[in-house]
């Protein structure tokens, strides 16, 4: 048991019109929403190491924060794990998340590593049943080591695979061990930094092979979860290999892995490759590779993956739109990937950080649930297509150039340019909001 907590109260379901800022207004875990329960809809899960192992550090000053846990020894990830399971309990938080580095203490080998996660692996466990908190998923840190400084699968140097490959194994069979639901990969170091040094076709090919590595290892010792990758266009390495979900798809179909992976999509990484969230989940579920989201946005001046809580009710109304067109959620969830400011000190300041990122979530995921269940953009999309129900449309896909040219001369084919209506159906959207 922790006291960091002490004086916060549980965070319950208040109504809208609340006025406590220690209450849900919008997330009632019972409510049903399309037919299940909100929490089984949104399936939210804590980030272990921007809330617990971050210490506030940024590029100019290190740590801002203070805690009991801070240090190097097991004690203190005991003390770390505590805390922690009291914040679940806080909040109602059905899922965490967590990369080895996160939880343990960092050892001097791999044998020393693998030691201190398989015994806070059993404290976890333990814990779980006791709370009945449930792993969304785990994944290795192959990136804050120096040993990881030019690449972890992608490294130039093969001991440094070895010890990735090694520490992979590791932390599946702790997510397995936990019952997770799902295995992440983000390639943190699995990019370049500049090609003077760079042999792009080989690094490409030994990521294929670990990916690959990986996948059989956890199908062979009967881990069902879902295995996912998770893309990000740079930061830390200044191109990554696994760009956006684009990306990911062509690297998965060259080795094979398409149907055997699939894509945790963070909102911040989409936006800084270009995209939008919603693109980017749009574009998954389209090629059957949807599993999982990271909501977190980033700032959208600076330019950086700031990793803050999300705010705003129509962005995340858009993005769960998308993934309720995909059916909702299977393994996934909607991982909270996010930090506090590091002026934001106090143990208050992380349980109102999650319990305003899940409101906004609740009341995002129930706007999209009214566009859905209304119908009418979906109706709208299928009458600008329309067209293409009829025999003749669908038959042109199937022939050549010539015929299609012989029907537009015969028929005299003219097209008559309609509206796409933007405006309207943006004015559509905001009423569900
Ligand atoms: C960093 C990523 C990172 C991943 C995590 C999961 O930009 O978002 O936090 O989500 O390592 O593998
Ligand atoms: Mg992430």
């Amino acid at each position: 048991m922790s006291d960091f907590f002490k004086d916060i109260p549980e965070i319950r379901f208040a109504g809208p019109d609340s006025d406590s800022e220690f209450a849900y207004r919008h997330y009632d875990p019972d409510e049903t929403v399309l037919g299940k329960r909100l929490e089984d809809q949104l399936r939210f899960a804590v980030a272990y190491w921007h809330s617990f192992a971050w210490e506030g550090g940024d590029p100019f000053g290190g740590a801002t924060f203070e805690r009991p846990w801070f240090g190097n020894g097991m004690a203190q990830a005991k003390l770390k794990a505590d805390t922690a399971f009291e914040m679940f309990r806080i909040l109602g938080q059905p899922y965490f998340c967590f990369h080895d580095a996160d939880v343990r203490p960092e050892g001097e080998s791999f044998a020393e590593n693998t030691r201190a996660l398989r015994e806070i692996t059993d404290h976890f466990q333990k814990k779980m049943e006791e709370t009945g908190t449930r792993l969304l998923w785990g994944t290795a840190n192959l990136f804050s080591h120096r040993r990881y400084m030019a690449g972890a699968a992608t490294n130039p140097d093969p001991d440094v695979y070895a010890f990735a490959a090694a520490t992979v194994k590791s932390c599946i069979d702790a997510t397995h061990q936990l019952g997770g639901e799902n295995y992440v990969l983000w390639g943190g170091r699995e990019g370049y930094e500049t090609l003077l040094n760079t042999d792009m076709g080989r690094e490409r090919q030994q990521a294929g092979r670990f990916l690959c590595q990986a996948v059989e290892y956890a199908r062979k010792i009967g881990f069902e979860g879902t295995i996912l990758i998770e893309p990000k266009p740079q930061e830390p390495t200044k191109h990554q290999y696994d760009y956006d979900v684009a990306t990911v798809y062509g690297f998965l179909k060259d080795f094979g892995l398409e149907r055997e992976v699939k894509v945790n999509i963070e909102q911040g990484h989409a936006i800084l490759a270009g995209h939008s969230f919603e693109h980017e989940i749009a574009l998954a579920r389209e090629l059957g590779i949807f599993g999982s989201i990271d909501m977190n946005r980033n700032d959208y001046q600076s330019g950086w993956d700031t990793d803050q809580f999300p705010s705003s009710v129509p962005e995340v109304a858009l993005a769960y739109y998308e993934i309720l067109k995909a059916g909702g959620f299977t393994t996934g969830g909607t991982n909270f990937d996010a930090k506090l400011r590091r002026q934001s000190l106090d143990p208050e300041d992380l349980i109102l950080a999650h319990a305003g990122a899940m409101d906004v979530c609740a009341a995002g995921f129930k706007a999209a649930a009214r566009m859905w269940e209304d119908g009418r953009l979906e109706a709208a999309r299928e009458a600008r297509y329309a067209g293409w129900d009829t025999p003749q449309a669908k038959a042109m896909l199937d022939g050549d150039l010539e015929a299609i040219a012989a029907r537009v001369e015969a028929e005299g084919i003219a097209p008559a340019p309609r509206s796409g209506r933007q405006e309207r159906l943006e004015n559509l959207v905001n009423r569900y909001l």
